[in-house]
């Protein structure tokens, strides 16, 4: 099935101090892939700078990845202590301390909100749940404005879709597999309460999930992967878009390298300046580069935090000011529920999602039908919500501390706990249940301090022009989620892709 390891997404040497290239692509996930591989495929050579890892080679366990429950050096972004979403078991808290290490995930802390993120080539390819989901046709005029929704929904949805690898559950064997159990305890409870239920597509190969199933490849989504890396089965962006972008023979990406300032070259274009790290995250060299076009695909945090620092130290004083403003966090609130002994969940549990509840027309929440992988039976029901909040946060420059805050607070996640209780209390109600309180801290029902789904910072139309190309500069664009205003109704990586895909299509025509 040839889905084994991720095939390295790295070649050729790393950028050079003082080199001189056509573009240059900040970063690795979705905004970055699409560009680097329709920049290549129209003829342009591409250099893609990424501040994580190449995950490429299994360390000494065999496993390119750590499983969920037993994180190791690999699992966090410069941490010396793992930072799980669900915290606490029984009420124990479970994080424990990790060697520092350029792992593959970032929980970020900002004031009111820590911000999950994928680090490596890839990006957050490399740790989501691949939940590839095309928001509702009627809900798109709320996303993004001002974007056409039927150029989106007949083709760059399509086109996105496709070179992603989306695929869907089939139908029959979810009816039966174990893996699937805590979903189909989801849907039951969703059906009773009288809720839409829907299977969700997904990237992972669905081939590979049956024969983990029945136990003929090595398992990875049945073996406890997904947050801190999926060792198979996961068509991550390595072996998409990235592997694509790579067999044009036009794009090189140099891993480990973090860029610290953008500003006008003298002679036109930009210099860019990086750090080298080592994966204790020590600076180990400094490099200028200059590029003809720049593209922003750091992700919505990443690109908001660098346009902000540089608009605020004079490198790119005429940046607007829309830039670091509408960000949001997609609504993400989780919450368990307590099954009772009859509705057991399942102790070999897929960590890859199949399956949502659509309450967004009634109470603003679609909730998705979460794993707890831990191998024992919990008998809790675990869910991630997208909710319908309307709170932006800006982020802004901290000169005292040398540092780029987010204005979020913690307090503004009540919105989104309303909503996801039009959902759950309904359900605890029908079922005679209640919700965990032992899963996000000792007697916490909600887990509201986190999102995995940062969108928004350099806004479509706002911040940027209708394509993305930055106000005041001509040549550079941002191309990732930051140009989302904050909120995608469902999971955002389709979207991300599409609008990345309308925009460089776009881009090629007029600017190369
Ligand atoms: P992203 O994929 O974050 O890529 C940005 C890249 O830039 C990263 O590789 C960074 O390391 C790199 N970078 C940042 N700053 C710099 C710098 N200064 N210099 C060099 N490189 C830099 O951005 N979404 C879904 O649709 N479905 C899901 O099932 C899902 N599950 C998720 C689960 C988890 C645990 C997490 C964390 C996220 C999940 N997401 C999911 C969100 C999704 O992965 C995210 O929206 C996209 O990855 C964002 O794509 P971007 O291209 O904006």
């Amino acid at each position: 099935m040839g889905t084994r390891f991720a095939a390295p997404a790295s070649a050729g040497a790393p950028l050079g101090d003082g080199a001189s290239v056509p573009v240059l692509v900040i970063g690795t996930g979705y905004g970055g892939a699409v560009a680097a591989l329709r920049l290549a495929q129209a003829g342009v050579p591409v250099e893609m700078v990424e501040m994580g890892m190449s995950w490429d080679t299994p360390g000494s366990d065999g496993r390119i990845f750590p499983k969920v429950t037993s994180p190791d050096h690999r699992a966090y972004w410069l941490r010396t202590r793992t930072k799980a979403p669900v915290s606490n078991f029984f009420g124990f808290p479970i994080d424990k301390d990790v060697p520092r290490f350029t792992g593959v995930l970032d929980a970020e802390e900002f004031a009111g909100i820590t911000v999950y993120q994928g680090r490596g080539v890839g990006g957050g390819s490399l740790v989501n749940g691949g939940m590839a989901v095309t928001p509702k046709r009627e809900r798109f005029g709320s996303i993004l404005p001002s974007v056409d929704a039927a150029e989106m929904y007949d083709t760059y949805y399509p086109r996105a879709n496709a070179a992603l690898g989306v695929g869907s559950i089939d139908p029959v064997w979810f009816e039966t597999a174990p893996c699937y159990q805590y979903a189909r305890v989801g849907r039951k409870h969703a059906q009773r309460s009288g809720f839409a239920w829907t299977f969700v597509p997904d990237i992972y190969d669905w081939d590979y999930m049956k024969a983990e199933q029945a136990g003929t490849v090595t398992r990875s989504a049945l073996d406890g992967q997904v947050m801190y890396g999926n060792d198979a089965g996961k068509k991550s962006l390595v072996r998409t878009y990235l592997s694509q972008a790579l067999a044009t023979g036009r794009v090189n990406i140099t891993p480990l390298h973090r860029v610290t300032t953008v500003s006008p070259a003298p002679g036109g274009g930009y210099v860019v300046r990086m750090e080298q790290i080592n994966t204790a995250g020590d600076v180990v060299a400094t490099k200028n580069v200059t590029a003809g076009k720049v593209f922003f695909a750091a992700g919505s945090v990443g690109t908001s935090k660098l346009l902000v620092k540089l608009k605020a130290t004079g490198s790119l004083p005429l940046l607007n000011s829309e830039v670091g403003k509408g960000w949001g966090d997609n609504g993400n609130v989780m919450c368990g529920r307590a099954n009772h002994m009859w509705d057991a969940t399942g102790t070999l549990q897929s960590t890859i999602p199949c399956s949502g509840i659509d309450n967004w027309a009634a109470g603003g929440a679609f909730a998705e039908v979460a794993p707890l992988p831990t191998g024992i039976e919990t008998y809790a029901s675990l869910y991630l919500s997208i909710t319908n909040t309307s709170k932006r946060a800006e982020f802004s420059w901290n000169a005292a501390a040398n540092r780029v805050d987010l204005s979020w607070q913690t307090a503004w996640k009540q919105d989104s706990i309303t909503m996801a209780k039009t959902i759950f209390d309904k359900i605890n109600s029908k079922e005679g249940t209640i919700y965990r309180t032992d899963l996000f801290g000792v007697y916490k029902q909600w887990q509201d301090g986190l999102t995995y789904h940062p969108l928004g910072g350099a806004v479509l139309n706002k911040a940027t022009d209708n394509y993305g190309r930055l106000q005041g500069y001509p040549g550079l664009y941002v191309i990732d989620g930051a140009l989302i205003p904050g909120n995608t109704t469902v999971n955002p990586f389709v979207t991300i892709t599409a609008l990345a895909e309308r925009n460089i299509e776009r881009i090629v025509a007029a600017d190369l």
